[in-house]
């Protein structure tokens, strides 16, 4: 009778086990199911985030072309100033939004122009990043630091300056670019740069292909306005934003000529531009695809080309 009854018992314990055992399995299959469709629309989600950012590129490429057959110079009372109001992506399939935003990049200081067409350090230049620096609150010497890393040599300069030699001593350690940037973020490695000193910085500072590249004064932000020149105060920057504020300065030279001391400074102020910043943020679902593009024009109409793409961070 003993036995029977222990024989129940086992066959019981053994039923619920199994019972367990298939629930937990079916739980985690369930799982793995429900994890690996999310991936696969989080994937998808982002290819159409991307898709839609290439094509908000696309449109944009088109405005600044049609702009240069309109008009010979760029301010920001044109079309292509304005910021992109949110746009709804919807059809069957997707739910989302993209905004956007242009930049005129020669409204802003130019690092790579640090260095001249010899490949040796623009004075005129270098004096300039250094007000650029003290307007923003920045120490001076960063100017000098970033000219060593661009410029080819391994000569620090004097006062300010900085080669391998202490770069490679820090922890960790790394070494000087020694050739104009591609991406302006690469100052951020710069001794003695901080992060709140760098965020203050960058919407004002940009890195361009090509030596010598052009100021846009239309465009151009009021700090680097000020940067002109040791005399320029922020009541002379704020009259100057009010005369351009309409259609951009109508003489720059005679505007400036007179404002600016050093004639190598005037003579690379202009009211057009060729280099732009695209900004595309796309939401779709729960993806945001935050997009950049550095825009190329060609003038009189020419083709606006695409010569860098990143995601997330310029
Ligand atoms: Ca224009
Ligand atoms: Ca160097």
């Amino acid at each position: 009778m003993n036995t029977v009854r222990r024989a129940r018992g086992v066959a019981l314990i053994t039923a619920m086990l199994i019972t367990a055992l298939t629930g937990s399995l079916a739980a985690g299959l369930a799982w793995n199911n429900a994890l690996d469709v999310r991936r696969t629309m989080s994937l998808l989600f982002h290819e159409q985030g991307m898709q839609v950012a290439l094509g908000a590129e696309s449109w944009i490429r088109n405005i600044l072309r049609d702009d240069s057959i309109d008009t010979q110079t760029d301010h920001l009372g044109e079309l292509w100033a304005s910021e992109l109001p949110g746009l709804p992506v919807d059809n069957d399939s997707v739910q989302g939004a993209v905004t956007g935003k242009l930049e005129d990049l020669q409204g802003r200081f130019n690092v790579n122009n640090l260095i001249d067409r010899n490949g040796d350090i623009d004075q005129a230049r270098l004096e300039q990043f250094q007000r650029l620096l003290v307007i923003l609150d920045i120490d001076p010497g960063i100017a000098g630091l970033a000219a060593d890393w661009i410029d080819a040599d391994q000569n620090a300069s004097f006062p300010d300056g900085a080669e391998d030699s202490i770069y490679t001593s820090l922890t960790p350690p790394y070494r000087t670019f020694n050739r104009s940037l591609s991406n302006v973020t690469e100052l951020s490695a710069l001794a003695g740069m901080d992060k709140a000193s760098f965020d203050r910085l960058l919407p004002h500072i940009t890195a361009l292909p090509g030596v010598d590249t052009a100021l846009n004064v239309n465009t151009a932000t009021a700090a680097v306005l000020q940067s002109l020149d040791a005399n320029m105060d922020a009541s002379i920057v704020e009259s100057l934003i009010s005369q351009r504020e309409e259609s951009g300065f109508d003489d720059i030279k005679a505007t400036f000529g007179t404002l600016v001391t050093n004639p190598a400074i005037v003579l690379r102020l202009e009211g057009s531009s060729r280099f732009f910043q695209l900004k595309a943020v796309v939401q779709i679902d729960t993806v945001r695809v935050t997009y950049y593009s550095l825009l190329l024009r060609e003038p009189d109409g020419g083709p606006v080309i695409t010569i860098l793409r990143s995601l997330g961070t310029i």
